[in-house]
């Protein structure tokens, strides 16, 4: 199938400036260029519109979650591509932006089906505005897809073709108290770090692609940059150390493109951010990693 690229340049999920000009970047380092070489069709729809209001350098702090307005705005047109993308029979690759653009990925791909998701991260993504002591809507879009922000301000983005049950996070290593209860109630399944120092990333990922596509039509990667140790992604707004090396994240892709070709419905690559990187090595990194999961090999 061919792959659908598609930029949404937001940063209003989050309040450090830049991330909006990852698909810039990434298709700076030869997006398309590589994905073409490795055999795949592509089509490049370009970047959707996304609003730039008059407030957005200051970025207000005193709301449970910023910028949900404008955050739905782009949450809707992305979700819009993706669905039709899928209805062409193509793989859409969503460019981020922040990691509230899963918000619009994650409907548009559960649109006609039930899927699955796997969620590379260091972070949970599991507040809600009650929880979130950030306000920054980055942190929130699992836990919103799957309805637990429902009953505040959040009943827009819930995906109905998403179950906890097929949801698998990889590479936890920080969360917040609440959202940490909040998981812990949950039917997600949480990978931490730690259990991959002990049995193994690919291992792991073996168990994380299983929960995604149990008894559904397909599954979603959502690839948020911060899953990698800053070391070899510093272009990041929030670094945590002690993420995945280089190799056990080419082994991951490498297990989501053995999966079943039709059963990827889509994949997104977020919070890449050039203005925090260094010669642009997060958005070359992301650009590899998404090429090997769409099936790249060297034999
Ligand atoms: C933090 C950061 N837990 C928050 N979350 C991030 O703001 O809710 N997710 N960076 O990727
Ligand atoms: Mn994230
Ligand atoms: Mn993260
Ligand atoms: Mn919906």
């Amino acid at each position: 199938r061919t792959v659908r690229i598609i930029g949404a340049p937001t940063d209003y999920g989050t309040n450090r400036r830049g991330v909006d000009m990852g698909p810039s970047a990434i298709r700076y380092a030869g997006l398309g260029e590589r994905l073409d070489e490795s055999g795949r069709q592509t089509t490049d729809v370009g970047d959707l519109f996304v609003a730039r209001t008059a407030e957005q350098g200051a970025h207000p702090t005193d709301a449970n979650a910023r910028h949900l307005d404008e955050t739905r705005d782009v949450c809707e047109r992305i979700e819009r591509e993706v669905e039709d993308a899928i209805e062409s029979d193509e793989v859409p690759l969503l460019l981020g932006g922040d990691h509230s653009v899963a918000i619009g990925t994650v409907n548009g791909a559960a649109r006609s089906s039930s899927i699955g998701a796997v969620w590379f991260d260091a972070h949970g993504d599991f507040n809600t505005p009650s929880t979130s002591p950030s306000g920054n809507v980055h942190g929130m879009p699992l836990a919103a897809l799957l309805g637990r922000g429902a009953f505040e301000e959040m009943d827009w983005a819930r995906a109905d073709g998403l179950r906890e049950e097929n949801v698998a996070i990889v590479g936890v290593r920080t969360l917040d108290e609440h959202e940490r209860e909040q998981l812990r109630e949950s039917d997600i399944t949480v990978f931490t770090m730690s259990e991959i120092d002990t049995r193994g990333l690919t291992d792991v990922v073996a168990d994380a692609l299983a929960t995604a596509t149990d008894g559904v039509d397909g599954f979603h990667v959502s690839l948020d940059m911060d899953w990698l140790d800053p070391q070899i992604a510093p272009g990041v707004g929030t670094p945590v150390r002690g993420g995945a090396t280089y190799r056990e994240a080419h082994a991951a892709m490498e297990q989501v493109a053995e999966q079943d070709d039709a059963s990827l419905r889509s994949i997104e690559v977020v919070e890449a951010n050039p203005i925090l990187d260094e010669q642009n090595e997060t958005a070359e990194l992301a650009t590899e990693l998404v090429t090997s999961a769409l099936g790249k090999r060297i034999y």
